[in-house]
Formats: C-alpha cells, sequence, structure tokens
C-alpha cells in the first residue's frame, strides 16, 4: 500500500490549491467552489455520455468514470473534482444485488433486516473495486493541482437503503431495527463501517486528496438517536483513515441539531446544509473545523441577480470562519441550468479574491 498520498506531501501537484488549504483552516487566494453532484444531468455532455449506460454499469468504467468527473472542472471552473460514482457501489461491489433506478435511485432486491442477513455484507477488497482504482490514476494525472475528492456513505444512510429496501421518507424500518433490536443494528453498521474505511482507502491510496462522507439522512434522527446508535459509527470510519492526512468532510441534510455532534465525530470539514446560517454553523460545530456549505440549491433556478444576492448572503455569514469551502447545502438539482452554476463559480472567485 502506497502510504504517502498526494495530498500530505507539500511538495505535490495538488497541495496548494485553494480547497486543501481551506480545509486546512489556511489562509487563501478566493474562497474554493465545488458543487456536490456537480457530474450529472444538469451537463448535457454528461446526458450524451450516459446514454443507454445504466447507471451502476457507468461507475465501473474507468475511462467514462474519468470523463465525467472532467466535466465539471472543464466547464464550470471549480476548484475540486468529486469522483463520479455513487455510494452504494462497494456494496455493489461485494456481491449485494441492487440496482439504482432512473428517477428512484438505489434499489435493494433483497433488503437487511435479520441477523442471518448480515452474513451477505462481506469485507470489501481493493480487487472488488479495481476500476475505482484505475479511474482514479487517471483521473490524478488529468487533473493536475486540481484537487480530487473521493467519497462514501456513512453506515447510517447506508443502513437506511439495505433495510428499507430503496429511498424512503421515514426511515421506519431502520428506525425498528435501531429501537428494537439495538444488538443487530450496531453489528450492521460496524460491518457497514468496515466497508466504507476500506472503500475510502482504495480511493486514497490511488490518489484522491479529501474525502467525503455522505451521511446524507442522518438528519432524520434525534441528536439523542445519532449520538447512542450513529455517531460511534461514523466515527470510526473517520477515524480509519486520519493516519493519512487527507481532509475528511461530514455532510448531511436537515443536520442542524447534529452539528456538533457531527463536529465530534471527529472531521476536518463539516459540511452544512442551507437551513442553518454558516456562523451559527461554526459556533454549534466549535472550534477547529472548517465548514463546507450552503447555497440553497432552488436559488439557481432565480434570476442572476437574486441567485447573487444569496451567494452574497452566504459569504456574508462565512466572513469570519477560519476555512470555507463554499458549495450548495445539498446535491445540484437534475433540471439546473448549467451557465447558472458556471455563473456562481465565477462569482465567488471574483467576491474572493484576495
Ligand atoms: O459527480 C458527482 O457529483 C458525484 C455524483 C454522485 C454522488 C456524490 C452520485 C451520482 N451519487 C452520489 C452520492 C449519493 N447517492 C448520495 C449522497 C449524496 C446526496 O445526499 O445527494 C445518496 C443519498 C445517493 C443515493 C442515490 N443515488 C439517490 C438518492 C435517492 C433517495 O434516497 O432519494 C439517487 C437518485 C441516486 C442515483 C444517482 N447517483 C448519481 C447520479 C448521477 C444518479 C442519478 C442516476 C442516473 O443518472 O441514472
Amino acid at each position: 500500500a502506497n502510504d504517502t498520498p498526494a495530498s500530505r506531501q507539500p511538495q505535490t501537484a495538488t497541495y496548494d490549491s485553494a480547497f486543501l488549504k481551506a480545509c486546512r483552516r489556511e489562509p487563501v487566494p478566493h474562497t474554493p467552489v465545488w458543487f456536490m453532484r456537480q457530474a450529472g444531468r444538469s451537463l448535457p455532455e454528461y446526458r450524451k455520455v450516459r446514454e443507454g449506460i445504466p447507471m451502476l454499469e457507468s461507475c465501473m468504467r474507468p475511462e467514462l468514470v474519468t470523463e465525467i468527473t472532467l466535466q465539471p472542472v472543464r466547464r464550470h471552473d471549480v476548484d475540486a473534482a468529486i469522483y463520479f460514482s455513487d455510494i452504494v457501489v462497494p456494496l455493489k461491489a461485494i456481491g449485494i444485488d441492487l440496482d439504482i433506478k432512473p428517477g428512484i435511485g438505489p434499489v435493494v432486491e433483497q433488503p437487511v433486516r435479520t441477523r442471518a442477513d448480515l452474513q451477505r455484507l462481506r469485507d470489501l477488497t481493493p480487487e472488488d473495486v479495481s476500476y475505482v482504482t484505475e479511474a482514479i490514476g487517471m483521473l490524478v494525472d488529468e487533473l493536475g493541482p486540481t484537487p480530487l475528492i473521493g467519497f462514501a456513505g456513512a453506515p447510517f444512510t447506508l443502513a437506511s437503503y439495505l433495510i428499507e429496501g430503496g429511498p424512503s421518507r421515514t426511515y421506519e424500518n431502520a428506525k425498528a431495527m435501531m429501537y428494537g433490536d439495538p444488538e443487530l443494528w450496531a453489528d450492521l453498521l460496524d460491518r457497514l463501517g468496515e466497508i466504507t474505511a476500506a472503500f475510502l482507502k482504495v480511493q486514497i491510496e490511488a490518489g484522491a486528496s479529501a474525502v467525503q462522507l455522505f451521511d446524507s439522512w442522518a438528519g432524520a434522527l434525534s441528536p439523542a438517536d445519532y449520538r447512542r446508535s450513529v455517531l460511534p459509527h461514523s466515527a470510526k470510519v473517520l477515524q480509519a483513515v486520519a493516519g493519512y492526512g487527507v481532509p475528511r468532510i461530514h455532510f448531511g441534510v436537515g443536520t442542524g441539531e447534529l452539528l456538533g455532534l457531527m463536529g465530534e465525530a471527529g472531521a476536518d470539514v463539516v459540511g452544512v446544509d442551507w437551513r442553518v446560517p454558516l456562523d451559527e454553523a461554526a459556533r454549534r460545530v466549535g472550534p477547529g473545523k472548517a465548514l463546507q456549505g450552503n447555497l440553497d440549491p432552488t436559488t439557481l433556478f432565480a434570476p442572476r441577480q437574486a441567485m447573487e444576492a444569496k451567494a452574497r448572503e452566504v459569504l456574508d455569514t462565512a466572513a469570519g470562519l477560519e476555512g470555507h469551502i463554499f458549495n450548495l447545502g445539498h446535491g445540484v438539482m437534475p433540471n439546473t441550468d448549467a451557465d447558472a452554476l458556471t455563473h456562481l463559480v465565477e462569482y465567488v472567485h471574483t467576491q474572493t479574491a484576495r
């Protein structure tokens, strides 16, 4: 294994990027910008190369992954690329029978509900995802000074898909297990945490400069439930990759009441959705962490001036922070006008040029 990843070495190409500087809370030439789901349906060039290729299959083709990952970097001049994949890819890679259905999302053929079902979650080895290593190798060469962000789903969010069998708004089956069989729940999240940590390690060792742990649906939990039943498992994942020295970003939606706990879980950067202003988020997260966020993704549908005013608000609430990475509060919505995204990057760069 390569124990000297790119981002840890001051002499390497990405080290002095605005994005990694902001993650390390160092002074930056401008506020760095990238967008969750920046690759995807908002780009005509994406729709073109994806034509006729199912989502999961496209995640397993290194050349296609490389092209799709680079598209938003070329078009928008964002400060970081995010590896094109999905949070369920490592589960597919260990043999879970699931698919990503257009217009729905991940659907699991046989939901995980019993102790016997745990047996289906075997260890993830680098060989299971050799296409990831291959694609990241190509991407790092192509990206040069632009950092590549790797990512994975956090144990709770992955568990929610496995237990529910697909997207859910209520998480009733997942919560039923969490309350009703805390031992099975803990064993399941432990297992998922090991798979997630292994998947992040593959990406870092292949050359990713940072990683983001997506606990997208953690906002469905009360602080007490999050602290008791979820935080320890996410903390273990973050700890497992701490030794590489690459920044670790921790993100969820609707997590206003959890921000302090998400900071406690140990990431270097906490992602914030649009519901909590960044200055207030900083108070909740506490010192020593950079923040990422948090423009409401729907503002991209508003006229330019209105969008700029909302972006300005985000920059103003972030003005006193040490370490701000501009992003949306959640992913780019599929019908977003690509030109609005390009314009937003340029706006943030010019407004914050130092
Ligand atoms: O380039 C990039 O920005 C990477 C793209 C990316 C990411 C970061 C995809 C591609 N998926 C993800 C992660 C992901 N997948 C998350 C965490 C991020 C978030 O909160 O948005 C989640 C929750 C998923 C699960 C998922 N996959 C959903 C959500 C379903 C639900 O519960 O509401 C959906 C719709 C997918 C499918 C998917 N993933 C990615 C794309 C481009 C698509 C659309 C499918 C397609 O194009 O055919």
